[in-house]
């Protein structure tokens, strides 16, 4: 196991890497070219310049989250060739960067969601949550405005604004895409581009989708079991794989993460550990790693990571905000620094007991 953090690049994050590395144990971050659109083919001299920083800096790049995957290539539209052909390059370009670890998601129009990204809390911090309740009367063309609204004058991962100004033509582009279409979609671009990932050895991590739940009547193919399942049989191949993300697939309740572990034994690439506590049906808030804060058993979620000898790197995910620091929502500092040392001592506790 790797503890690392996410860490969006300078000018984008409002953390930095000197700080990520006085993280003890942290010494790898999860980096993208933040400012690339889906589509966009990714510069060999933007990538090493990035893979430089980042080592100047004492910590290395293990993972890349994430290189978005174009709306054409999961509707299956005439021009999906041309963006997987860039895909591909881009992938060419980190394999030979040494950049073996991708991170994406094959969620349809919206990335993750939530309808309050600072909910004040009894301690005074603020965390994200969602309540479909409040999802519910929000138009659609007005959830792009309402999230980017709250991001603290922070760019959102997957809220691109110039992407998500032309809803009416992607709700149009989505409109006959049922499950069974995405899951062909998808296969079809696996097999496309699982050439190139076992030629550098690039694994593809695919994110689930948060909330695990369809969002405006749209599908979501990564929600539960048996979708991560049928996932990784769709394309056999050592390189094609999951991050396992508990907050994302801990949204709904009947998601039994340590089982999902084991069940996914040798296809889990990359892990994005968090908890969160339901509220009721549908509504569920961000909290504390710890498992005293939340719904989750965070002991049971690291133990079967170990179980399954887990290897790949893991980083704390979403924190609250907290001691006045202001940030992208959910990519602070301090709370995910609180979060990796609690996922360290859990890893050291496990990995003692098991000896
Ligand atoms: C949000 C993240 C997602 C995630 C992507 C992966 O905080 O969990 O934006 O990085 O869905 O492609």
């Amino acid at each position: 196991m790797k503890m690392i953090m996410r860490w969006f690049g300078t000018g984008y994050d409002s953390v930095t890497l000197k700080q990520i590395r006085q993280v003890p144990g942290v010494r790898g971050v999860a980096a993208t070219l933040y400012g690339k659109r889906p589509g966009e083919v990714w510069e060999k001299e933007a990538i090493l310049a990035m893979k430089r920083e980042v080592e100047d800096a004492g910590l290395s790049i293990a993972a890349i989250e994430s290189v978005n995957i174009h709306d054409t290539i999961k509707t299956g539209a005439p021009e999906r060739d041309r963006y997987i052909d860039n895909y591909i390059t881009t992938l060419e370009r980190l394999g030979e960067a040494g950049l073996n670890l991708v991170c994406y998601n094959f969620m349809t129009i919206f990335d993750w969601t939530r309808s309050d990204l600072a909910k004040l809390r009894e301690d005074g911090a603020t965390a994200m949550s969602y309540d479909q309740k409040i999802i519910d009367k929000i138009d659609p063309d007005d959830m792009s405005t309402a999230m980017n609204a709250q991001s603290n004058g922070y760019a959102l991962a997957g809220w691109e604004p110039e992407r998500l100004g032309h809803l009416k033509e992607l709700f149009a582009l989505y409109q006959d895409i049922d499950e069974e279409k995405l899951f062909a979609n998808l296969k079809y671009f696996l097999e496309r581009i699982m050439p190139v990932c076992g030629k550098y050895n690039i694994k593809m991590a695919m994110h689930p989708d948060d909330p695990s739940w369809s969002v405006f009547g749209l599908p979501r193919i990564q929600t539960r079991k048996e979708q991560l399942l049928r996932l990784v049989k769709l394309v056999d191949h050592p390189c094609n794989g999951i991050t396992l993300c508990t907050g994302s697939l801990g949204t709904n309740p009947k998601n039994d993460i340590p089982d999902i572990i084991l069940a996914l034994k040798g296809h889990i690439h990359f892990a994005h550990i968090r908890n969160l506590r339901h509220n009721g049906p549908g509504d569920f808030e961000e909290c504390a790693h710890l498992s005293a804060d939340g719904s989750l058993d965070m002991y049971a979620l690291i133990k079967a990571l170990y179980d399954i000898g887990f290897d790949g790197p893991i980083r704390p995910d979403h924190g609250r905000a907290i001691w006045d620091e202001v940030s992208m929502p959910g990519y602070g500092l301090y709370d995910r620094a609180l979060g990796a040392t609690y996922l360290n001592g859990l890893w050291e506790a496990v990995e003692k007991n098991s000896r």
